[in-house]
């Protein structure tokens, strides 16, 4: 074994053990001495002195100011921060940029800093330590910079692994206190992003930010914005659209341009406000119409009023123009007309800030209809970014052809994590899992469009860890492998609260979000999930509840300085999302029920009541009670009772039934995958679904009151080898009664048993048939109730050509993960071909004769022009059937799509009972296959689709 110093061992020891505190970066931080040459930022009472030459970045000067109030937050001591072209100390910070700090400048040249790994790189940075780097310093931390932000970055880099979260003020996260902060020696980390520009879009704002902004700083000003710039540098962003439904940027503080420049962030305007102007100000200075062809000379005057009020600020500025606030141009506007309108802007922009225009960055946002223009032809010059968009739903529309590629200007996506628009807004919680992102945005990055990677993000919060891992990934996309994902949140709970309940946490957010994702909240109905069948309804509330119940119990294990943190990040969205769930599968309960004639329908009532007020409860606390009211206003977002796409203007609570019921207690039974009950409507025709030998589940039936005063009831099986969990007891409101068999003593032959239920003075039947063992090859799904159901992770063989590999995304979807292929940036073949990429299931069917497969893949958009994506399903030697996902390109088509989060497809099959192998060809790339259902007859109405079918052991 090769010598080890116990020194280096305890900073490998320390490396494994703690978490790394900047997401995905190395850990160089230590709050113990581990070696003799680590630098004491905080040690024995005292503090290193932080050195930055005042030549400086102005961004650079304020960031080790943050530095240096970031040391005080973690370890309570104040360093000193010197404005200075030379260092002295035992242990020192020295900070600059490169080419632009004269104490950088000088180790460099001296030979004791090798910034080769970063100079002449795009905000690149490195941090060091070094020993005796210059005459009166022992020890250094080196923090440098290729530019600007790079230096910046490599600030707030070690900001975070100090212990203090980018959102220790936008969420409250506490920074973790120390006596002790070491950077370990040797450390040498740099790095650099590899999306050149990643922002986020503060849109739909209003009521929540905008009322929170107005009470906190009187609106949309510098200090608000500076608040928005710090936060968005320690997140490693820098690109920012700004507030604009009622707010202007530049003119509604002259300040904010003036600060984002001082702060170093880039500022832009949104995709339909061209020339830096925004929408609002064409409200209050525009004259005339919003029309190019009929006022072209005062559009002119508008746009040179933009570059001017935005001089000095680094920007990029949107080309093009839509109609007036954010809708298509009217019918007549035509391509020739919006090419003009681009060539005018920029002979504005080349009189007003350079001729050479490849030197100012200009975006042109392909939007909507704007995207159709470029497709029938229009064109801006090659030296113009081009800026994809998803479909607002989180579904890229496009991205570049190797030709488009080419392009000087690059390419980009405009993203969405929350919408203002059809099939419904959503604007309230985070439902964009980061599985979804990344698989969406690793295109982005496969297709190289990655010179701009934006993220509307709605009011900010409750965004806060979509909008960390957007960045993060935009920053590095190798960094994070589909593999690696489930680390992510991990590593982000570990650095947010801490290791001991990093898992749990993780998993709470990841869980969360993936439920929210497949059903956004604001399209939650009562009849979303299956009351009757597959126990969807109940299964989906109880799961979403133990989550919550989960994050309460980690709430009160938590040290109480974390627990405001806790509930904005965690404990409300969890809490808000479970009653809302709770609340509208209740209130379908309380319809059904009340057809049944139920007792407990009244009670369910209450509980709707209950769960609606809760919601209010759950606003409340995050307004009022959380960080003592600082985040008034940004839980007011109205988000139940939607009835179109708009948001409605108060929450609505959902309808509920109530029965007026009669005194005596009165009998009544349902059973388990029934709407009916005993009496009523088909109430004397009741059969359980069959217990099946082989399958654990057991069934049940219910027996209910119809009146007000509790009875006795008895259930008798028909034979001894029926197992009741509670044959005999009293109701008061309703008993669910477990249905089981001793597969052992069932004579052969038989095929069904009877219950006799009694109470109350009545008495009825049940069915309870059986189906008998099944004898299939190991490893293959069983019909069970006339269906298959496989997760798409569940092959039993994975074949895929050279070069190619079938790649699991875990998490991804509505259940288990999802499927796809890699790499995505080329055409497969047709299937047929023994090489050809397919997913082989093992499957044993009872039922022969035509089967209906369904097919369910993420709602991918053909973002590539062609006919469509394709993939191919076949069983045993049957020869492929060919789908083409995107044939039908209706508006129905798509708004299902986003809605459900998922696309089904169907294909019909004749099979022979037996064993089959099941295909899933890849034909196309880039499709996300989530699930497999065969249909042998018994499949029911449901979201999510039946769950796994059993598997022969
Ligand atoms: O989400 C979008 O990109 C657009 O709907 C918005 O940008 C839009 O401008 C809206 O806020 C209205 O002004």
């Amino acid at each position: 074994m090769k010598f080890i110093t116990r020194a280096a061992c305890a900073v490998l020891m320390l490396a494994c053990a703690l978490p790394a505190f900047a997401l995905g970066q190395k850990p160089f931080v230590a709050f113990e001495r581990t070696d003799a040459n680590a630098v004491g930022l905080l040690h024995d009472g005292g503090v290193a002195k932080l050195y930055v030459d005042s030549a400086d970045h102005t961004g650079v000067l304020r960031a080790a100011a943050d530095l240096q109030s970031d040391i005080k937050r973690v370890g309570g001591t104040l360093p000193e921060l010197v404005k200075s072209s030379s260092a002295a100390g035992a242990d020192v910070v020295i900070i600059g940029t490169v080419g632009k700090s004269a104490l950088i400048d000088k180790l460099v040249r001296s030979g004791a800093l090798d910034v080769s790994a970063i100079k002449g790189k795009w905000e690149a940075w490195q941090v060091q330590t070094l020993k005796n780097p210059m005459p009166g310093v022992e020890r250094a931390l080196v923090i440098a910079g290729s530019d600007k932000r790079g230096t910046i970055y490599g600030i707030y880099e070690v900001s975070e692994q100090i212990g203090v979260s980018p959102w220790y003020w936008w969420a409250d996260v506490p920074p973790k206190q120390r006596q002790a902060i070491y950077a370990s020696a040797p450390a040498r980390v740099n790095d650099a992003p590899a999306v050149q520009y990643r922002g986020i879009f503060l849109n739909d704002e209003a009521p929540a930010l905008t009322g929170w902004a107005k009470q906190q700083y009187g609106g949309y000003n510098h200090k608000f914005y500076e608040k928005v710039f710090e936060l968005l540098l320690r997140l490693r962003g820098n690109y920012l659209w700004p507030a604009m439904w009622d707010a202007a940027f530049f003119d509604d503080d002259k300040l904010n341009g003036v600060r984002a420049e001082e702060y170093g962030v880039v500022i832009g305007t949104s995709h339909h406000e061209p020339m830096m102007r925004a929408h609002k100000e064409w409200d209050r200075y525009g004259k005339g119409a919003w029309d190019y062809s009929k006022n072209e000379t005062v559009l002119k005057d508008f746009w040179r009023g933009g570059l001017r009020a935005s001089k000095g600020t680094e920007k990029i500025v949107t080309l093009g123009m839509r109609g007036d606030g954010d809708e298509p141009m009217s019918e007549q506007s035509n391509v020739a007309l919006l090419e003009r309108i681009v060539k005018d802007q920029r002979e504005i922009i080349a009189q007003q800030i350079n001729p050479d225009m490849s030197k100012v960055p200009q975006v042109w946002a392909l939007y909507k209809e704007v995207q159709e223009y470029y497709e029938k032809g229009m064109r801006v010059p090659d030296d113009v970014l081009l800026l994809w968009c998803d479909d607002n739903w989180a579904n890229i529309r496009r991205l570049p052809t190797p030709e488009e590629r080419k392009r000087s200007g690059g390419a980009g996506v405009y993203y969405h994590f929350d919408y203002v628009g059809g099939p419904r807004s959503y604007k309230w919680l985070n439902v964009t899992p980061i599985p979804k992102i990344w698989e969406q945005m690793r295109l982005a990055w496969e297709y190289d469009a990655k010179r701009m990677w934006i993220v509307n993000v709605g009011d900010l919060k409750p965004m806060e860890v979509p909008i960390e891992f957007f960045l993060s990934y935009a920053w590095n996309p190798s960094a994070w492998p589909a593999e690696r994902l489930p680390d992510y949140l991990k590593l982000w709970a570990a650095r947010e609260f801490s290791p001991e309940y990093a898992d749990d946490i993780a998993d709470i957010v990841a869980k969360y979000t993936k439920y929210n994702g497949r059903r956004k909240p604001e399209q939650l109905e009562p009849g979303t999930y299956s009351q009757v069948n597959y126990n969807e309804a109940a299964r989906i509330t109880a799961e979403y509840k133990d989550l919550a119940a989960r994050a309460n119990k980690i709430d009160a294990a938590l040290p109480s300085e974390q627990r405001d943190a806790f509930f904005q990040l965690v404990q409300y969205p969890v809490n808000a999302g479970a009653v809302v769930n709770e609340m509208y599968t209740l209130a379908a309960q309380n319809q059904l029920y009340a057809r049944q004639g139920r007792a407990f329908t009244n009670d369910l009532a209450e509980r709707v009541r209950g769960l609606f007020k809760q919601d209010a409860e759950l606003a409340r606390q995050y307004m009022e009670d959380v960080s003592d009211g600082k985040w008034n206003h940004m839980m007011s977002q109205t988000h139940l009772g939607y009835t179109y796409w708009n948001q409605p203007p108060r929450n609505v609570m959902p309808a509920v039934s109530e029965l007026q019921l009669p005194k005596a207690g009165d009998l009544g039974v349902a059973v388990e995958g029934s709407e009916f009950a005993w009496p009523g409507q088909n109430g004397d025709k009741l059969t359980l679904p069959a217990l099946e030998a082989g399958n654990k589940q057991t069934r049940w039936l219910e027996v209910f009151n119809r009146g007000q005063l509790a009875f006795n009831y008895t259930v008798t099986a028909s034979d001894p080898w029926i197992v009741l969990s509670t044959p005999g007891g009293r109701v008061v409101r309703e008993k669910r009664i477990t249905v089981d068999v001793r597969w052992a003593d069932v004579p052969p032959g038989v095929t069904e048993a009877t219950l006799t239920v009694e109470g109350a003075g009545s008495k009825t039947r049940v069915k309870v048939p059986l189906r008998r063992a099944v004898q299939a090859a190991s490893g293959s799904y069983v019909e069970s109730q006339g269906v298959v159901s496989i997760e798409a992770e569940h092959y039993a063989n994975a074949v895929a050509k050279e070069g190619w590999q079938w790649l699991r995304i875990p998490d991804h979807g509505r259940t288990l993960s999802a499927m796809t292929t890699l790499p995505a940036s080329a055409a497969l073949s047709l299937p047929g071909a023994a090489e050809g990429m397919r997913l082989e299931y093992k499957v044993h069917l009872l039922t022969p004769g035509e089967v209906t497969l369904h097919t369910t893949l993420a709602p991918t958009l053909k973002f590539q022009p062609g006919e469509g994506f394709r993939y191919a399903v076949s069983f045993d030697g049957e020869a492929p059937q060919v789908v083409n996902v995107h044939a039908d390109a209706s508006q129905r088509f798509w708004e299902r799509a986003v809605s459900d989060g998922a696309v089904v497809f169907k294909t019909k099959h004749k099979l022979a009972a037996g064993a089959h192998t099941l295909k899933f060809w890849a034909v196309d790339p880039a499709l996300v296959l989530q699930k497999l259902v065969i249909d042998a007859g018994g499949l029911k109405p449901s979201y999510l689709g039946p769950q796994e079918s059993p598997k022969a052991p």
